[in-house]
């Protein structure tokens, strides 16, 4: 089955056995009548499993052609029980431009649990190598990164985790199972903030991982049914529907986001404009070969390089909304240094270029020409 048409089918063999509803029902239930101890249907009490949440997670599994999915609460909590596969006394390597909150998660959460992070620039697979020893389990990748569209060789860093048999998990979230199939480069773990493009419509908070491997699959579900992250079937039910537009939203989002890159970029009061797509991304070579196309997600800073400068900005536009967030079907502005990554140190954030006078794009999927002009005058 091509990609596509996985998004409608991928994973969605059972009709309703009741009255063969087309779409899965929202089994709005915490637990199953059994016939006896262990006598169910499958299913008996709904933080081990609830069938509208299999439904979508036999969808994600399909998208990122792994064997095994699970929804959790939120993107986080998803990435919280990658930790728990962990001891006190492991290490992790992490990219050192992450969304806010995961980092927020490794050092104020995990690190107090004796686990230990190294942040490093991941553009060269090398540079990961030098930080590995015999107590590192753990790498764990973002790309493209939150904020600054920095692009990592997934290739390259799964050859290093290999060569050194210690996992590795890709955050999915900015580049989609459309765009970038990590578990096909050589993860083991695959994650999202569900919340974001796949869901697609700003209506809900949830997390996935996606893994090929039985034994990975049967301790992740281990930590999800015992530390109970798990999401509602209701929300279950929007992200599967969301799902079934991804490849056309996606694409779009794509279209746009070319659009509205080039004319930043072309904008006499922009300085920088951060985009795999552009040519002299410096590693637009590695998006190009990882990705099908770059996204509408994009950074960017102006000449006058400030604070205030950036506010103006973000509290001018009318047709971006200034929120947190993004990948949903509205176009959104975000302020990373006080908002998304504001709980990263001042001068943590700064080596990676995350400045005060940068704003954040998560380009929608309107008409590009009203996005630019509406950049436009509050450019002016
Ligand atoms: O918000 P939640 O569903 O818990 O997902 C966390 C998360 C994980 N990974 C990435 C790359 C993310 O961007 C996020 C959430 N990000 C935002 C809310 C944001 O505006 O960047």
């Amino acid at each position: 089955m091509k990609f596509n048409t996985k998004t409608i089918h991928g994973g969605q063999h059972e009709i309703d056995p009741a009255y063969g509803s087309v779409m899965p029902p929202i089994y709005q239930t915490s637990t199953y009548s059994q016939t006896t101890p262990g006598g169910h249907k499958g299913h008996q009490y709904a933080r081990s499993s609830n069938p509208t949440r299999s439904a979508l997670e036999a969808s994600l599994a399909a998208l990122e052609d792994g064997n095994h999915a699970f929804a959790f609460g939120s993107g986080l909590a998803a990435i919280d029980a990658v930790l728990k596969l962990l001891k006190a006394g492991d290490e992790v390597i992490a990219t050192n431009d992450l969304y806010g909150g995961t980092y927020r998660l490794f050092t104020q959460i995990f690190e107090k649990f004796g686990v230990k992070f190294h942040f490093v620039g991941m553009q060269h697979a090398d540079k990961v190598a030098s930080y590995i020893n015999e107590n590192t389990k753990l790498i764990w990748v973002e790309t493209p990164t939150n904020p600054m569209l920095n692009i990592i060789d997934i290739k390259g860093i799964a050859a290093v985790a290999k060569a050194n048999k210690v996992l590795l998990g890709v955050d999915n979230t900015f580049a989609t199972p459309y765009l970038q199939q990590p578990l096909a480069l050589g993860a083991d773990i695959v994650m999202h903030s569900a919340t974001k493009y796949l869901g697609g419509h700003s209506d809900v908070i949830m997390g996935a991982l996606v893994v090929k491997d039985q034994e990975l699959a049967d301790r992740l579900y281990f930590i999800r049914n015992s530390s109970g992250a798990v999401p509602g079937p209701q929300d279950c039910f929007l992200v599967l529907r969301g799902i079934k537009t991804l490849h056309l939203r996606v694409q779009r989002h794509c279209e746009n986001g070319r659009a509205v890159a080039e004319f930043l970029r072309s904008h006499p009061k922009i300085d920088k404009v951060y985009w795999p797509g552009f040519e002299d991304h410096p590693n637009h070579q590695v998006a190009k070969a990882q990705m099908k196309d770059f996204g509408g997600m994009m950074s960017f800073s102006t000449v006058d390089d400030s604070y205030q400068g950036a506010v103006n900005v973000v509290e001018k536009l009318k047709i971006f909304t200034l929120a947190e967030s993004l990948g949903g079907v509205e176009s959104l502005a975000g302020h990373p240094a006080s908002m998304t990554h504001g709980s990263i140190p001042k001068a943590e954030r700064e080596k990676t270029g995350i400045k005060d006078s940068l704003i954040r794009l998560s380009v929608g999927i309107e008409d590009a020409e009203d996005l630019i002009a509406d950049l436009k005058q509050a450019l002016a």
